[in-house]
């Protein structure tokens, strides 16, 4: 089992709920996600996360929506509010005429924020922020010399763009902690993600670049599914490719795309693995019917590429199957 890098700070983020479609629902990104990963994964030696500086958090996010999010919470005028969590309701539109960020709290994540499913709390801003520590801390093994790490990641990066956040995810973990494995292997790295959700935000933070190479399994949002805008099959760059499937699609669907991502990536320095296990027929959040052997087979897929690899945990939602999902592509990727 490859080591498990952790900090007990992810688990700081209480998510208190979701807005969806204008009615607040139960929370899905809870932190007993992360623990349910951990004990399933009790025979992984046990890496506490270490700090890391600004510099490549910084080097993929804009500066302003780093600030915001360390002090949205802070700033949040819960006295007048009855809103116990950071939640917009007005959102900066595409237009042509000059806009900014406004001065009201409570218009301000409207500038930031890109859907009303990703609140912030007291505890948002330092699970977050350790969730990049988590990765950057994976990455060290893996320069060190180590074939793989796990960065038993959340808050979830992949939703998170430059200078906006959404989908439950705060900071682009996997983002990072590619922009941190290409600086130190130098050459070119890969993004392999097979969350069952398209990875908007490490699309778009790579898009205009040939250095990281971004390849997305995923659920088609021409179907119907978030992230709805983003992450059709003809969104080809270069370095970008995406490999959207129909709901209900199972095993042999999933595998044939994976299988086709890792060929595409095959001659790249590192690969950072965006591991969501939210494909799996279990999952409540996707129409994907993904089993366990497939997870596992997955795992032998990135493994076959013989490649330094990081994998970066992001969805998953069934506090029942995730961690055995989790511990199916270790099996794997140690095969
Ligand atoms: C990292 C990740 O897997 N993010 C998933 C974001 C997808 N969220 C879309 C939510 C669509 C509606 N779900 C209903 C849940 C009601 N509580
Ligand atoms: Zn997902």
């Amino acid at each position: 089992m490859i080591p498990l890098v952790w900090s007990d700070r992810c688990l700081l983020h209480v998510p208190g709920g979701e807005v969806f479609v204008g009615m607040r629902t139960s929370g899905t990104e809870v932190p007993e996600r992360a623990l349910a990963i951990r004990e399933a994964l009790a025979d992984a030696s046990l890496v506490e996360a270490r700090e890391h500086d600004d510099e490549v958090l910084l080097a993929v996010h804009d500066a302003s929506l780093v600030d915001y999010l360390r002090t949205a919470w802070r700033d949040w005028p819960a006295g007048e509010l009855e809103q116990d969590r950071v939640v917009p309701y007005s959102f900066a539109h595409r237009g042509n005429s000059p806009r900014r960020i406004p001065v009201a709290q409570w218009a301000r994540a409207g500038w930031f924020a890109y859907d009303t499913m990703t609140l912030i709390g007291p505890g948002t801003w330092e699970a977050a922020r350790a969730a990049v520590d988590v990765a950057l801390t994976a990455v060290d093994f893996v320069t060190d010399g180590a074939p793989a790490a796990y960065a038993c990641t959340r808050p979830p990066g992949h939703h998170a763009c430059r200078d906006a956040f959404g989908g439950s995810c705060y900071l682009n973990n996997a983002a990072i902690a590619a922009e941190a494995l290409r600086r130190s292997l130098g050459g070119t790295v890969a993004v392999i993600d097979i969350d069952a959700h398209h990875g908007n935000g490490t699309q778009e933070l790579f898009w205009e670049r040939d250095d990281v190479r971004t390849v997305s399994v995923h659920v088609d949002p021409a179907a119907g599914w978030f992230p709805h805008f983003v992450g059709f099959a003809d969104e080809t760059t270069d370095a970008n490719r995406n490999l959207p499937l129909a709901p209900g699609s199972g095993d042999d669907e999933w595998l044939a795309a994976v299988r086709e991502a890792a060929a595409w990536v095959e001659d790249v320095a590192g690969v950072v693995v965006a591991l969501g296990v939210d494909a799996a027929a279990a999952d409540p959040e996707s129409p994907l019917r993904v089993t366990h052997e497939a997870f596992r087979e997955a795992g032998r897929i990135v493994c076959s590429l013989g490649l330094p690899t990081v994998v970066v945990q992001e969805g998953g939602y069934d506090l029942g199957t995730l961690g055995p999902l989790v511990r199916e592509f270790h099996i794997g990727l140690g095969e």
